[in-house]
């Protein structure tokens, strides 16, 4: 019994919140306290849509398709991959008051703008507007349905205004947070060719079972029994939304107080490129409104926002006065405003595995106001990734990191343990498969946020009476003892074998079934470690990562007055040339290095399978690849070179007069092993492990491919050293310029050419591969073009 007990208890413990009270005060998001960021485009996940920052938020957005193009449905909502757009994302978004974005569809393209105005006590007002224009290269102007949408998330109530028969001309709701509001749809204004008298209309009103399930309901609502007449006065038939039943039993899932007739309603407008139409949101507390944010008025707001934009633009960042052409400046533009564009609030539970419980249990409901990698494949929020993302827009306004950085540590147990990868609610949980959702308890992530904590730290040393640097200490104050939790935790769970050693926990089980088991926590998945994964491994990037955060956490100690000598001497030691030379640096491999029970000596192969003689083959199991493994693995140095090797030089932890350097240096610039025209690839091309799979079905990742926010570090990593007195400064500034130089070029090329920013780049023809659009870490290249590090 009292063993169960303390299972039981010990299982408790990780599904409960650090005790110390949270960074955020309940209401920090509410419209009372924070209106000017209240609605925004928190939906990153679809194409065009806002919310509120607030649980249950009543959510607007807009799905499209194209008419009369093939017989299959090309309904577009949510981001994906599969819709082959040409392109899309924020060209201009400053993360509060407006944004514009392209979408370029086959032979069309939407401009999709926002602006808000401020008024009243729920956040004020807001107006969209559409512009649809078809390509140059289209044989005949489309016709295009918009279809924009109202849903309340088990909160709120809305109500349809219907006109002449079929158009939805309005739509009032009122819930708690909004009190009332009016949403108007205002008809197309079309070009010379067709006009609005061509517009067909149509609408949708239903019950939801839940913000993941619009899509179906619109889809299966569709019919093809409405009849479209063309300026030519030709009829044809097309496709538009209809009635819809919910089934019984989905309606009923909902509590019986929540339960409305209406909670998703849609309108559709059906028209001819070229057009425009505007939709506008006002809030029922806005009284003294001086006119409708529509038509000139509209025009002129945004004019003044994007002026706004492009000067504070160049303030910061300077591409102008560097020299860079407008079409690069564009491409700058439009990779920060995808960040703050793709900026997320989510709400929900993780689900949480420990060595506690037999069944994953639920984490506490908990809000994510977070950047995401990439809007189409990972809409989400990553730990690690969340660190570089916060690089960039901590210079853009320095609010949003506070913001962010305290709504990830808020989500920390009583343990110290953050989440890694943070799928809260049903519309985020419906992006990923089964097997991926579940978190443990045991595994860490780099805690990169503390690389964002260092650059708030210098702003705040740079010009601490700056409005914007001023907050930065009551912040630090609030978050330091969940910080000191967080760091403990590091340094209770990822210890290594010897004394300031570590180890990242978590690595894969199944050894035969991989070339290598991954280690997905370190945040570089495949990039080879020690083969057979065992107490006895240390890492050299989790020890350079400790060596930065003890930095960060001294410095934080020390602003706040607050005991500080620990931190530093924990700092010291992990800084330590001579510690980390002993640890991590291998004489065979003349690098850095992980230790453990390792041997090269594998590969996969075909599993064999017996088929007796005569039998029908294909009665028997396909053979698959499994690991086989020649010669016996034992203690000692890993011997991968790549990213790994290179962590004392990325995050500063060498000395500039250390020797290795030089062999760094020679590594790095080594077209044979990580130089490439296009970035540093992840390992050596003389690697054993280079560009190979990891089973059948797992082609390489960081085993090749070339990674922008490890490039970043990089040219981060020169130009420290280029501007620091030592042997190696003359070197470091000429690789510096070059790599730097590269890393521009081909990030900007491959936007120019395809139509997005990827999540990371071939190493032999600097083509964007995996996910795509991925921000992510890959716009840190707007830092890089800045110089701004
Ligand atoms: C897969 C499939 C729709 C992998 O950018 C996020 C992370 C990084 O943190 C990590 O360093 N990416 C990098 O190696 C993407 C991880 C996605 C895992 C979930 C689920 C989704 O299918």
């Amino acid at each position: 019994f009292y063993a169960l007990h303390m299972r039981s208890s010990l299982a408790k413990r990780v599904v409960t919140l650090h005790p110390s009270p949270p960074v955020l005060d309940a209401n920090s998001s509410s419209a009372k306290v924070s209106a000017e960021r209240f609605w925004g485009s928190y939906r990153p996940q679809v194409y065009f849509g806002m919310k509120t920052r607030s649980p249950r938020s009543i959510v607007a957005g807009m799905m499209w398709m194209r008419q009369f193009a093939d017989m299959d449905v090309n309904l577009r909502h949510i981001c994906e991959q599969g819709d082959r757009l040409q392109g899309y994302g924020w060209m201009m978004h400053d993360g509060i008051t407006f944004g514009v974005q392209e979408i370029r569809d086959n032979d069309f393209t939407l401009t999709t703008e926002f602006v808000k105005r401020m008024g009243g006590a729920h956040g004020g007002d807001w107006t969209w507007r559409v512009t649809a224009k078809q390509h140059s290269s289209a044989p005949q102007a489309p016709v295009i349905s918009l279809l924009f949408y109202t849903a309340a998330d088990t909160q709120g109530s809305l109500e349809a205004h219907v006109e002449d028969r079929n158009r939805l001309a309005s739509i009032t709701g009122s819930s708690e947070e909004l009190g009332n509001f009016k949403i108007t749809f205002r008809k197309p204004v079309t070009g010379e060719l067709s006009s609005a008298k061509y517009a067909s209309y149509n609408y949708l009103q239903t019950v939801s079972p839940g913000l993941e399930k619009l899509t179906d309901i619109v889809k299966q609502s569709l019919n093809r029994r409405f009849v479209y007449s063309s300026p030519s006065g030709e009829k044809r038939h097309y496709i538009a939304v209809d009635a819809y039943k919910p089934p019984h039993h989905q309606n009923q899932q909902k509590p019986a107080d929540t339960r409305k007739e209406t909670d998703f309603v849609v309108h559709q407008v059906t028209v001819q490129t070229p057009f425009q139409i505007e939709v506008l949101f006002e809030s029922g507390s806005f009284h003294s409104r001086p006119n409708q944010l529509v038509g000139s008025v509209m025009t002129q707001e945004l004019e003044r926002r994007k002026a706004e934009f492009d000067s504070k633009f160049e303030k910061i960042f300077g591409l102008e006065s560097k020299g860079f052409s407008q079409a690069h400046v564009k491409f700058g533009k439009a990779a920060l405003s995808n960040m703050l564009g793709g900026m997320g609030y989510f709400y929900g539970q993780s689900v949480v595995q420990s060595a506690y419980n037999e069944y994953p249990l639920l984490y506490p409901e908990g809000a994510l106001f977070t950047a995401v990698p990439s809007r189409s494949f990972f809409p989400r929020g990553f730990l690690w990734d969340e660190g570089f993302h916060q690089l960039l827009l901590s210079k853009w306004d320095p609010h949003v990191t506070r913001e962010a950085i305290s709504h990830w540590i808020d989500l920390m147990n009583m343990e110290g343990w953050i989440p890694r990868e943070q799928i809260l609610g049903d519309e985020a949980r419906s992006k990923v498969p089964a097997e991926f959702v579940v978190q443990r308890n045991e595994n860490a992530n780099p805690p990169t946020l503390f690389l964002a904590l260092q650059e708030l730290i210098e702003q705040l040393s740079l010009n601490p009476e700056k409005p914007s640097s001023r907050p930065t200490l009551p912040f630090l104050r609030r978050l330091f003892p969940r910080l000191k939790t967080w760091f403990d935790w590091y340094n209770t769970t990822q210890t290594g074998p010897l004394p300031n050693s570590y180890r990242w926990r978590g690595r894969d089980k199944d050894t035969n079934l991989f070339l290598n088991p991954k280690t997905l926590t370190s945040g570089l998945d495949d990039y080879p470690r020690a083969s057979h994964p065992s107490a006895d491994e240390r890492h050299v990037d989790l020890h350079c990562w400790m060596a930065l955060a003890s930095g960060i956490m001294a410095s934080v100690a020390r602003l706040l007055g607050e005991p500080h000598h620990d931190y530093e001497l924990t700092h010291q030691v992990l800084r330590d040339n001579d510690l980390l030379n002993e640890l991590h640096w291998s004489d065979q491999l003349r690098a850095f290095s992980d230790f453990g029970n390792h041997t090269q000596a594998v590969s996969l192969q075909q599993e064999k399978v017996y088929v007796p003689p005569g039998q029908p083959r294909h009665q028997f199991p396909v053979a698959r690849l499994v690991r086989s493994v020649r010669r016996a693995p034992k203690l000692q140095y890993v011997n991968a070179l790549g990213y790994v090797s290179l962590f004392p030089f990325l995050l500063h932890i060498l000395t500039p007069d250390s020797p290795k350097l030089e062999h760094i240096f020679r590594d790095m610039r080594d077209s044979n092993k990580l130089w490439t025209p296009y970035g540093l690839r992840s390992i050596s091309k003389a690697d054993p492990m280079y560009m190979k799979r990891n089973t059948e079905h797992d082609a390489p990742y960081w085993r090749g491919p070339i990674w922008i926010n490890i490039n970043y570090l990089a040219v981060q990593a020169l130009h420290h050293y280029s501007n620091t007195e030592g042997p190696h400064q003359e070197k470091a500034a000429a690789l510096y310029e070059e790599l730097r130089t590269n890393i521009i070029n081909n990030v900007y090329r491959q936007y120019v050419e395809t139509g997005y920013i990827w999540e990371q780049y071939n190493d032999s023809t600097g083509r964007g591969q995996g996910s795509h659009p991925f921000t992510g870490w890959s716009a840190l290249t707007v830092l890089m073009m800045a110089e701004q590090y």
